[in-house]
This record gives structure tokens, sequence and C-alpha cells, in this order.
């Protein structure tokens, strides 16, 4: 028997656990397995002891991504070897992948599976059943004699030949949430990676450049049998990059158009740019009413060490949020402060500024904040600096779970050797600030009274462009108004 774990990642996360149900596609009809989301059980000692009570359980499943996530993972991970020492534990998705040596530096994970994990770890299964050697299995680490074996990696599989996903094994209601998008909006994948090496990603670290994308009738195909099944009216794109394609997009949106689906995804700016009127119409009139992108910087520079690479340029930025408003499509840009950088007070000013002119622009814009946090990626112009500003991560397992290290990729206060507290303080206040002046579309508790009230309150401070100390602010957004932080609680990540 297999436990495949999603452990939590927030209390508040309703995201469908993709990753696991991937994984579970390679074992249906093979294996007897089960799936425990830990978002939705809020005892899984208990609940996976009573598992292993009614049967044997040999294997332990868990996806990671570093967070909270890790945190969790290593606790359950840890008490389940100490109290079945015989349980083989696994772990998948993309901190096991980039951080392979750390995560198998412990006792209580015995293997680790890199990148696409379907067919990798059906194969190990099966060569673990029968005592067969896995060093021929491809994107599997694992250690031997003191030493971490890494298998040679696996060849990208492309999303059209693999199996399709048993959402009959999960509680489906879990995973409907009411959001900006509709009443029940589902998570779907639709392409793994990116075509672009952005040198702060994880997704470029894990895929390396490389795009695959499944056939888009068959990604329409999927949503309406969703919907017939459960009544999604909407669906977020968990894909790094959905619209690499304009010709794909046109596609899956004659496809879902009128079929009463809304729709939401990550994109690159100077993709769209390109993309014709037309279809941008036709993605509005199908369903796409908000997009989330990368705006990053407000300097091409910082663009140039970040090897955001492309067409992007702060000017062409500027030029999409004026286009994109007459599509109706509203813009989410994300924007990363704190690079490396000599001058990081001029660099954090010199966004403010810009996200400002994009806010007389186009009022919609939504922006998401977010702190540079170093992604393991040599050779990677950014990383490299990062290094060289003194920054390194934790050696082991352990340190990542400290306080000190374990919010580092919650993107927000992230303690890099260059950023200083009233740096970090400075964007939050300006947040706080820009938050309240133009509230987020996709906090349904927002009231207009309430919004108005916010614009009130804050006016005096952005016509002024003065940010510290918003002490009125910060206290209504966060103890009365509980405000929507999309930049942690929505699918919106790096992109
Ligand atoms: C949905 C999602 C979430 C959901 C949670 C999902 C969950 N597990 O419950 C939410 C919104 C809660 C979330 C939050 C965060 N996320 Co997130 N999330 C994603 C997202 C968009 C999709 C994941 C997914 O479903 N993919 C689809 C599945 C099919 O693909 P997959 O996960 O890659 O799985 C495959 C392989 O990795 C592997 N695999 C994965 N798990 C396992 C397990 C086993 C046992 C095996 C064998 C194989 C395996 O096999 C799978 C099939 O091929 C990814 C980006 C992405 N596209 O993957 C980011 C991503 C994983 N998140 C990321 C981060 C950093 C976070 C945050 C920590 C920070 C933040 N602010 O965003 C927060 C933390 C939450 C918090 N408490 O604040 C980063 C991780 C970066 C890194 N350095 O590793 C990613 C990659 C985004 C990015 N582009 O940087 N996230």
């Amino acid at each position: 028997m297999i436990v495949l774990v999603n452990p939590r990642s927030a209390r508040w996360n309703h995201r469908i656990p993709l990753s696991v149900l991937a994984v579970a596609s390679g074992l249906e009809g093979k294996y007897p397995y089960a799936i425990v989301d830990e978002n939705f059980d809020h005892d899984i000692d208990r609940t996976l002891s009573t598992i292993m009570s009614k049967q044997e359980v040999k294997y332990l499943a868990l996806t990671v991504m570093p967070g909270p996530q890790l945190v969790r993972a290593v606790a359950i991970s840890k008490k389940m070897k100490a109290a079945h020492p015989h349980l083989i534990i696994i772990w998948g998705g993309t901190f096991p992948t980039i951080h392979t040596d750390t995560v198998l530096s412990v006792d209580y994970v015995d293997y680790v599976v890199s990148g696409q994990g379907e067919f990798s770890f059906s194969e190990l299964i099966d060569a673990l059943e029968v005592h067969q050697p896995i060093d021929n299995i491809h994107g599997i680490a694992f250690h031997r004699d003191g030493k971490v074996i890494r298998t040679a990696p696996r060849e990208f599989v492309h999303p059209d030949i693999l199996p399709p996903l048993p959402y009959h094994r999960v509680n489906m209601q879990h995973y409907l949430a009411r959001t900006y998008l509709g009443r029940r909006t589902i998570g779907y994948h639709s392409s793994y990676g990116c075509p672009f090496l952005c040198g702060f990603c994880a997704i470029a670290a894990v895929y390396e450049g490389r795009w695959l994308a499944k056939n888009p009738l068959r990604v329409a195909d999927d949503l309406l049998e969703l919907q017939k099944q459960y009544g999604i009216d909407s669906v977020e794109f968990f894909d790094d990059n959905f619209f690499v394609s304009e010709k794909r997009t046109r596609t899956f949106a004659e496809a879902i158009a009128g079929k009463g689906i809304a729709w939401w995804g990550d994109a690159r700016i100077d993709t769209l740019m390109q993309y014709s009127d037309s279809t941008l119409d036709l993605m509005r009139t199908s369903g796409c009413t908000m997009i989330f992108m990368g705006a990053e910087s407000s300097s091409s520079d910082t663009l140039e060490l970040m090897n955001k690479g492309g067409t992007q340029t702060p000017d062409l930025v500027l030029e999409f949020t004026k286009r994109i408003k007459q599509f109706d499509i509203i813009p989410e840009y994300s924007f990363i402060f704190g690079s490396p950088s000599t001058d990081v007070d001029a660099s954090i000013e010199r966004d403010i500024q810009y996200i400002r002119k994009i806010k007389e622009i186009n009022p919609f814009a939504e922006i998401i904040f977010y702190v540079y946090a170093p992604v393991f990626l040599p050779g990677a112009t950014i990383f490299e600096e990062a290094k060289k500003h003194g920054f390194d991560y934790p050696r082991t397992l352990e340190e990542w779970v400290s306080p000190e290290w374990q919010h580092l990729d919650l993107r927000k206060e992230s303690a890099t050797p260059w950023l200083r507290p009233h740096h970090l303080i400075k964007i939050r206040n300006f947040e706080r600030v820009l938050n309240a002046y133009y509230p987020t579309v996709s906090d349904l508790k927002l009231t207009a009274a309430k919004k108005q009230f916010l614009r009130m309150l804050s006016g005096w401070r952005y016509r002024r462009n003065f940010y510290t100390a918003p002490y009125e602010i910060r206290f209504v957004l966060s103890k009365i108004l509980k405000y929507r932080q999309p930049e942690i609680e929505g699918a919106e990540q790096y992109a």
C-alpha cells in the first residue's frame, strides 16, 4: 500500500493537490494507494496510523515545495520513520528536485524523485516490490554507502501521453473554491515548464527552458468534463506560462468560448504584446478575465540581472498596460523587490514611482509584491550576484525549517544579506497604502463601501507619496478587513 501526502502549505489552502494526483495517475490499476491532503486533515498522525492499522503501508510519498509545506514534510517524515523504521519514504516536487543532496542528508527520506514523477515513481515501486536494481530508473536519487546517487535525468514526458488524473480519489468538493473568477473555481495544469530562464524562478531550475503543453482541445474537453462532473464555472491554470503560443491560446479560447467557464493563467508581457487584437478579444469573450504576469522591476538593468530575456522592458510594460485596458482583461503584475544591488534604496524608490505610473495608466492593474528569494540556479547572473553579496543556503533540512530560514521562500521577508530591515519596512508600507488606495478586486469580502472607506483613509498619504508608519491602514487591513494577499493566498507565484 502506498500513501501519498500533500503536507499543509497554508491554513486557507483549498488548491487541488495536482502534484500528488499526477503521481497517483501512474499508480491507477497497478497498486493500492491512498491520498491524504493535510490542508483538510487536522490530525494527520491519526489518519496515517488508522490507515496503517488497517493495511500494510510500505511506502509514504510526500510532495514538497519550500516554506510551510517543507516544515510539515520534515515533521511528518521524521515522525513516521521513527514509528515505522521499515517504511520507505519518498519525496518529490520542486524542493527535493532542487535541493536533492540536502534532502538525502537525513535518514528519514529514502528516495527523491526529480522533476516529473508519473513514470519515475511507479517504476521505482515496480523495482522495489521485486527487489530489482534501481540504478537504471531515470529521474531518482538515493543514498548508498554514505553517498548520494543520482540516476540519469528522466526524459521530459509530453503531457498528452500522461495518464488522466484520478479525481475520484479525492473529495473534489474541497477544491471548488469561490474566487474572483467564479463560485466553483478549480486548478488545472495544462503545461510543464517554461521556455525562459529567469534567474529567480524555480521552474527554470527544474525544466531548464523546456516547455511542453497539452493539446488545447484536450484541455477544453477536460474542463467541460469537470464542468459536467463537478459543476466548475472557472479555472486557474497553474501552468508557469500558459500563453507561450498564440495559436494554442486561440484554439483553446475558441473551444471554451460560450461554455460559461472563466479562466486565469500566467503569461509573459512581451509574449502577449505580440498577440493580435483579435486574439486578445477572443480571450476576453471566451472568459479570460485576469492574467498574472511578471513585471518584476522598473529597471532594464535589473531585468537583465534577472535574465528576464525576451523583449520585455519597463517601457513595454507601460505600453502593454495601456493596450490591455481596452480588452477589459485585468493585468496582475508581480514585482520582485530587493534584488542584489549596490543601491537598494534607490531601486525600491524607482519601483514605487513606476508602480504609481502603472496605476495612473490603468487603475485596475493588480500589483503583487514579492521580495527576491534566491533560487539555486548556478550560473544565473542574479544567483551569482547574490552569492557575491554573501548569500548562501542552509546546509541541512534542520536549518531549512528553522525560524530563520523557513520563511525565505515565502518571498515576503527574505533575509538576504544586502537587505536591511528599513528596506522591507519601506516596501511593506508602500504596499499597504497602495492596497488601501487601490484595493484588489480578488478580495470578495470588500464591498464598495469598504473600498471607499479604504480610499478615503489612504488618499492623503497616496496623493502626497507619503508611506511612513501607516499604522491606521495596517490595522484596518489586517485586523478589521483581513485583506486578501494574493501572493500568499492565491495561485499567483513568481512567473
Ligand atoms: C498550486 C501551487 C501552490 C498552492 C499549493 C499546492 C499544494 N500542493 O497544496 C499554494 C497556492 C497554496 C502555493 C503556495 C506557495 N507556493 Co506554490 N505552487 C503551486 C503551483 C502554481 C502549481 C503546483 C502544481 O499543482 N503543479 C502541477 C503538478 C502536476 O506539477 P508538479 O507540482 O510539478 O508535480 C510534478 C513533479 O514536480 C513531481 N512531483 C511533485 N510532487 C511529487 C511528490 C512525489 C512523491 C513524487 C514521486 C513526484 C512529485 O511529479 C509531479 C507530476 O509530474 C507551482 C508552480 C508549478 N507550476 O508547479 C507553485 C510552486 C511549487 N510554489 C512555489 C512557492 C515558493 C510557494 C510558496 C512557498 C511561496 C509563495 N508565496 O508563493 C507558497 C507557500 C504557501 C504559504 N504558506 O504561504 C514555488 C516553489 C519554488 C521552489 N523554490 O521550489 C513554485 C514552483 C512556483 C514558482 N514558479 O516558483 N503553491
